[in-house]
């Protein structure tokens, strides 16, 4: 492992060998039906079936798992849950793959350091728990706790949230917001006063006309979105993707513009100006729920569809034609903002001119138009007992990060940069795999987990972060264990699904609810949690109206679907400063930014570079998968390849399916080779990766050395200064043949 030699005070850990003897071939590993799981009905086929939701991607999709003789034989799409409606994504019907993974953390791990050397000591949970609780405990007594700071990804989070609101440690970020969907979040309550969610709120079941900017739907696979868009095509929706590569959505779409890539912001300013200068708007909507038309208007004046042809590579008859087109079909029209959305630092921007198109046709709370889907209201008990009163307090710089989301009070970066200056002395990392995820650069990631004095992870594989920490916990997968209830998404039928376990946890993994009641009981803070997790479940459940009883034999509760659409004159009473959709933001004005969104030149690639662009692969979700045998088995699953446009490749003389490394722009060069796809559905200026492939972590047997990391080759960033998404895509690749 290279980077044992570059930092010398905490080594990364070959833990393997201390692994493998706690771990066991895949046809002795030991398994069995949790107790208590009598209410979950069989299917008539001697299987039990367990109603739960997936852990693979954030969707969280219901799911329905089969158990026979105490093994999970396959897992189907629930058909109670509305987000799965009965089918699943391959990666949510790959999770055996995941339980029965045999490089699976098999047993709590403490590092140790002997003469100089460094290994993981195989500990007991007594001992694992009493170094976390004391290694957190002695920061808290001598820097206070802002001292802590807690990454994190994935639902099991919410027990250690609470264990940690019991010290007052509230530094809490998941890489998600600034690395991901941050920046339609901020952008949607700026425009219109509150939260883009998930599912983003578009009703594509009745949509006719639907524009995608990257967002690479078919690719990623977002379950419900999926099989939603797929059924507008079926009922002759058309589809308009502007995306540098041609997408698998691209290949179903009625236009393919292959757009210059970072020209996006151009592109819409034109779409604005068509829309005004041929009258193609509604009017009265503009009118009577927006304000900053004005102001608008002076901004995209100039950038007529000849201008942003010259920026964007589209043609002003293309420019022209989809504004029209949208126009036509609007209100039952939209352009979706997309979901991992910070591409350049302007993101919040873009997605801002994209809200802005959406209102000027007018289609807000119209049928398929933008909507504001509603979340089941779930009582909440009051809480077990009285809690210390501790500020709550946002600790980001930027002006317009979220002040209201109690699991995201900072950038997951600015955690990354403390921990390096020393501001952050502890890191608690659950379900982050820091290395191959922050996108500072792998370096900054490795930077961060040297520096701090303590740190923690909570992971159900050996990935790369588990390297790096002082102990490691291992949680058992989403299968083998109860999480808080999933109230969080807001759908047109509202719905709070179960966590259950269809099996008990192998090894000796724990879940999450479990590992934070030591951890707190370890501090001698009692009471925090219910007596047992199930009975913290029935309680809510109660709360509700119902039990978990008797939601265990679905796996979900669902109301009614609720009246999406806006009446006629109705007000829209939003929730920003003027009460109106915000065509021009005074509020981002007041903050010294641009209150309607400006195109601003990228950088080019320098000559023989290419824009590194990146995107998934239906397979897999990076960390969550990569090691997944059942998924990665199939073919296309089991390296990511560069493309490469076709008279690129013969500049360089690439030839289809060689290896070759990649370089960026600062000399950074793969550690691992990547197979070259020659293909003319990528444009010249840019080259193409799926992220979550060159892991380098040997432990994952699998995933090593396949492919190469789209995270190591970044090392330029580009952060928004208003809400702190960090912008990846202006590093640029050569290729090298020999290193
Ligand atoms: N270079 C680059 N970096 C990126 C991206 C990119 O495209 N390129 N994408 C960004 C995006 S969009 C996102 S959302 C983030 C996501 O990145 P992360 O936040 O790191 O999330 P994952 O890769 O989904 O999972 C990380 C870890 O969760 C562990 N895990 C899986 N299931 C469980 C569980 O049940 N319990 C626990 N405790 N751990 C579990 C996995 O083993 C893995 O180590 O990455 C971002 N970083
Ligand atoms: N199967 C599968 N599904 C997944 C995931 C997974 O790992 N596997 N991950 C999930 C996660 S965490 C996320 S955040 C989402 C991400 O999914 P999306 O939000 O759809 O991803 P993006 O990264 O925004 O989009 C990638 C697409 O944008 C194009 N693109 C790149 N640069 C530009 C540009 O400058 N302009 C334009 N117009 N297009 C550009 C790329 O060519 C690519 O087709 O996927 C989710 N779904
Ligand atoms: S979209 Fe796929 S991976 Fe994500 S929750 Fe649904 S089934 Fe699981
Ligand atoms: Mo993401």
């Amino acid at each position: 492992m290279n980077h044992g030699t570059e930092f010398s005070r905490r080594d990364f850990i070959k833990i393997s060998s201390l692994f493998l003897a706690g771990s066991a071939a895949l046809s002795t590993l030991p398994s069995g039906i949790v107790s208590g799981l009598g209410s979950n009905p069989m299917n008539g086929k001697g299987e039990k079936i367990v109603y739960s939701f997936c852990e693979h991607c954030f969707w969280r999709c219901g799911v329905a798992v089969h158990v026979s003789d105490g093994r999970v034989t396959k897992i189907t799409g629930s058909e109670y849950h509305p987000l799965s409606n009965g089918k699943l994504c391959p990666r949510g019907t790959g999770g055996t793959g995941l339980l029965y993974d045999p490089d699976r953390l098999a047993h709590p791990l403490i590092r140790e350091r002997k003469g100089g050397k460094q290994y993981y000591r195989k500990a007991t949970w007594d001992e694992a728990i009493t170094a976390v609780a004391g290694g957190l405990y002695k920061i808290h007594e001598q820097h206070g706790p802002s001292a802590i700071a807690m990454l994190h990804h994935g639902f099991g989070v919410s027990f250690f949230k609470k264990m940690f609101s019991e010290i007052g440690v509230n530094k809490i970020a998941k890489p998600s917001y600034d690395l991901c969907c941050g920046p339609a979040r901020q952008a949607t309550v700026l425009t219109y006063g509150y939260p883009s969610d998930t599912p983003e709120g578009f009703d594509i079941m009745n949509s006719k006309y639907m524009l995608f900017f990257g967002t690479h739907f078919g690719e990623n696979m977002h379950n419900t979105a999926v099989q939603e868009i797929s059924e507008g095509i079926r009922r002759g929706a058309k589809i308009v993707v502007f995306d540098p590569r041609f997408s698998t959505l691209a290949g179903k779409a009625e236009h393919w513009l292959p757009i210059k890539p970072a020209t996006d912001i151009a592109m819409m300013q034109a779409l604005m100006n068509v829309l005004i200068s041929e009258n193609l708007y509604d009017k009265e909507f503009v009118e009577q729920h927006t304000v900053g038309f004005a102001e608008l208007w002076e901004e995209v004046k100039e950038m007529t569809p000849e201008k942003a042809a010259t920026i964007t590579d589209i043609s002003a008859d293309s420019i022209r034609t989809v504004a029209r087109e949208f126009a036509f079909h609007a209100p039952a029209a939209f352009v979706h903002t997309g979901r991992r959305t910070n591409w350049y630092g302007d993101a919040m921007q873009r997605i801002r001119a994209i809200q802005i198109l959406n209102a000027l046709v007018g289609n807000f709370k119209m049928p398929g138009g933008v909507v504001a889907f509603e979340k089941y209201p779930l009582p909440q008990p009051p809480p077990a007992h009285e809690h210390p009163a501790y500020e709550k307090e946002v600790h980001s710089k930027y002006p317009f990060f979220p002040k209201d989301e109690p699991s995201n009070t900072i950038a997951s970066h600015e955690i990354v940069q403390q921990a390096i200056t020393g501001e952050v002395k502890a890191l608690f990392i659950y379900g982050v795999n820091l290395p191959e995820t922050m996108t500072l650069g792998r370096q900054t990631a490795l930077e961060a987990l040297q520096k701090v004095d303590f740190s923690v992870a909570v992971d159900v594989l050996p990935a790369e972060v588990t390297g790096y920490v002082d102990v490691v916990l291992p949680e058992c997968t989403y299968l083998e264990r109860y999480d808080d209830l999933d109230n969080g998404r807001a759908f047109r039928t509202p719905f709070v699904a179960l966590r259950q376990p269809a099996v008990a946890p192998m090894f000796e993994s724990k879940p999450g609810n479990e590992i934070a009641r030591m951890i707190t009981d370890k501090w001698g803070i009692h009471g925090v949690f219910a007596p047992t997790v199930e009975a913290g479940l029935d309680k809510k459940l109660k709360l509700a109206g119902s039990s978990l009883e008797e939601i265990k034999k679905r796996g979900v509760l669902v109301m009614p679907a609720t009246d999406l659409y806006r009446k006629p004159g109705e007000p829209l009473n939003l929730n920003t400063p003027s009460g109106k959709v915000e065509l021009a933001s005074a509020q981002l004005k007041a903050g010294g930014f641009d209150a309607v969104p400006k195109y601003t030149k990228h950088p080019e690639a320098p000559a023989g570079y290419y824009r590194m662009l990146t995107g998934r692969k239906p397979m897999l979700t990076f960390g969550r998968t990569a090691n997944n045998r059942f998924l990665g088995d199939l073919a296309t699953a089991q390296e990511n390849e560069v493309w490469v446009n076709t008279t690129v490749a013969s500049k360089h003389q690439l030839s289809h399916g060689e290896y070759v490394h990649l370089k960026n722009q600062a000399g950074i060069v793969s550690e691992f080779p990547i197979k070259v796809k020659v293909t003319q559905r990528i444009r010249t200026d840019a080259v193409y990766m799926v992220h979550g492939f060159g892991h380098n972590a040997k432990e994952l047997k699998w995933a090593y050395k396949r492919g190469a990391s789209h995270n190591q080759l970044i090392s330029k960033t580009d952060i928004d200064p208003a809400m702190g998404a960090v912008g990846f895509q202006n590093n640029f690749v050569t290729f090298v043949k020999e290193i």
